[in-house]
């Protein structure tokens, strides 16, 4: 498929593959359709002296056609059973996470600080970039802060919906490194088209220099005293009197 953007996950092959089964087979059902809807506009046409004649079908056409269409689905979902439970039916276990935010209109790109927990005031949160390594699965906890959005990510061949209210699971593992596209696949409002991002897979070396960069800038100061390391984020209490 060379026409399509480079497949540069473990699982893009699994989906072109896919893709160009349906195609092909649909396509040579399009093409001998449309071919036979105009040979027999065209043979069958009004002409002087012929009377045109009724009839209830052909039962036998009818039953092949119905037939060959419902064997070739039933095929289908065997065939892409495989390729859906390993892309949609678990995530590997990975310590590489990253939390994706889909808002009116951009992405959001949160990494867990130092404290090696999301949603706390050390986060690296970047919008727009997403920055993963190569050769490693990673995590994405999908999100969307107003309205549904989805998080398209073209070279991977993924694509899922970002629903406000859940926090939706999915993982990729790049296989090549690179600069590629993000886009939003759902029409999400106004400023649709322009909710676009960058992707980029770094090698391990690149990308753990990035992120320990990245954290050491949003790091707080670190405290002589440093809590236990299962402190929460709930506010301090006052001591009492
Ligand atoms: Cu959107």
């Amino acid at each position: 498929m060379h026409w399509f953007p480079e497949g540069v996950s473990t699982y893009s092959g699994t989906v072109d593959g896919l893709f160009k089964l349906i195609l092909i087979v649909t396509g040579v059902a399009f093409v001998l359709t449309e071919v036979l809807l105009f040979v027999f506009a065209w043979i069958y046409r009004r002409r002087e002296g012929r009377r045109a004649t009724y009839t209830h079908g052909n039962n036998t056409l009818e039953l092949i056609w119905t037939i060959v269409p419902a064997v070739f689905l039933v095929f289908l979902a065997f065939a892409s059973a495989r390729g859906w439970k390993a892309i949609k039916g678990s995530v590997p276990m990975t310590d590489e996470v990253v939390t994706v935010t889909g808002a009116q209109f951009s992405w959001e790109f949160r990494y867990r600080g130092a404290d090696g927990a999301f949603d706390t005031p050390d986060d690296v949160v970047i919008n727009d970039e997403l920055r993963l390594p190569v050769g490693k699965p990673v995590k994405i906890r999908l999100r969307s802060k107003d309205v549904i959005h989805s998080l398209f990510l073209p070279n991977f061949r993924l694509k899922q919906d970002a629903v406000p209210g859940v926090t939706i699971e999915v993982w990729v593992e790049p296989t090549k490194t690179g600069t590629y596209e993000i886009a939003c696949a759902e029409l999400c409002g106004f400023g649709h088209t322009t909710m676009r991002g960058t992707l980029f897979v770094l090698s391990a070396e690149e990308y753990g220099a990035w992120l320990a960069e990245a954290q050491a800038a949003v790091a707080p100061p670190a405290e002589p005293t440093a809590g236990a390391p299962g402190a929460t984020e709930t506010p301090q209490q006052a001591p009492p009197a």
